[in-house]
């Protein structure tokens, strides 16, 4: 007697259906590995983001032989953009080019850099000793209506849309989908207040976006270790 058989129609139905669930248990996992790989991935781009800054101010000099920031890059070509001493615009691209950094956040979007417009003026350079003050401000909900609750007087905010990227300029220079979510708008309105907190909620309550700041303490401790001239 031939002992050898193969599987009946139901033994493998049943191997395809254990198979099927072990896939579906495995591919969830895997997802969410990527998108924790992918918020890493910008935080680390946006970290070097701000020491990339700070390195441009400590190496140039204004008019007054003090140091400034780069503009924004406000044209979609990784440049800086200026109208005489200033900027052509206070909110824009990280100047990727001008920096020599990444061009994208880990979701393929160009990151967003808001400068206080005197922090980055190459005729009167940034000045510690003179009272200056940043203008941006970061709080945990739109509006700042609960009050300034996280950082107040920023001279600097770095931003990616996230993996949404609802707002953000992809690759190709094209402004994606606008957001929904109170939250979301306002870090997409180009003014000065940034709203930071964990992600999470869906449709008008949906929140993804990553910002990281440079205090001007840090600035100033940083530009001029020994003291700004
Ligand atoms: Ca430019
Ligand atoms: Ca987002
Ligand atoms: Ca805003």
């Amino acid at each position: 007697m031939n002992a050898q058989r193969g599987f009946t129609l139901i033994e493998l139905a049943i191997v395809m259906v254990i198979l099927t669930i072990l896939a579906g248990g495995l591919l969830v996992p895997l997802t969410r590995r990527i998108e924790v790989q992918h918020i890493e991935t910008t935080r680390k781009i946006l970290d070097e983001a701000r020491d990339a800054l700070i390195g441009f101010a400590m190496s140039h000099s204004a008019g007054d032989g003090r140091p400034y920031l780069p503009c924004p890059d406000t044209n979609d070509d990784g440049l800086e953009d200026r109208t005489d001493d200033g900027c052509t615009g206070t909110s824009g691209n990280l100047p990727w080019v001008t920096l020599g950094l990444a061009s994208m956040d880990a979701w393929g979007n160009r990151i967003t850099y808001s400068v206080t417009a005197a922090f980055a003026k190459n005729d009167i350079g940034i000045n510690p000793g003179g009272g200056m003050s940043g203008d941006n401000r970061i709080c945990s909900a739109a509006d700042c209506s609960a009050g300034i609750d996280i950082a107040d007087a920023i001279p600097v905010v770095l931003l990616s849309h996230g993996a949404n990227g609802y707002g953000a300029v992809s690759a190709s220079g094209t402004t994606l989908t606008a957001p929904a979510s109170a939250n979301e708008i306002e870090n997409d309105d180009g003014a000065t207040d940034f709203v930071s907190r964990p992600p999470g909620g869906e449709g008008t309550a949906e929140f993804d976006d990553i910002v990281t700041w440079i205090p001007s303490s840090v600035l100033f401790a940083r530009i001029c270790p020994g003291g700004c001239p």
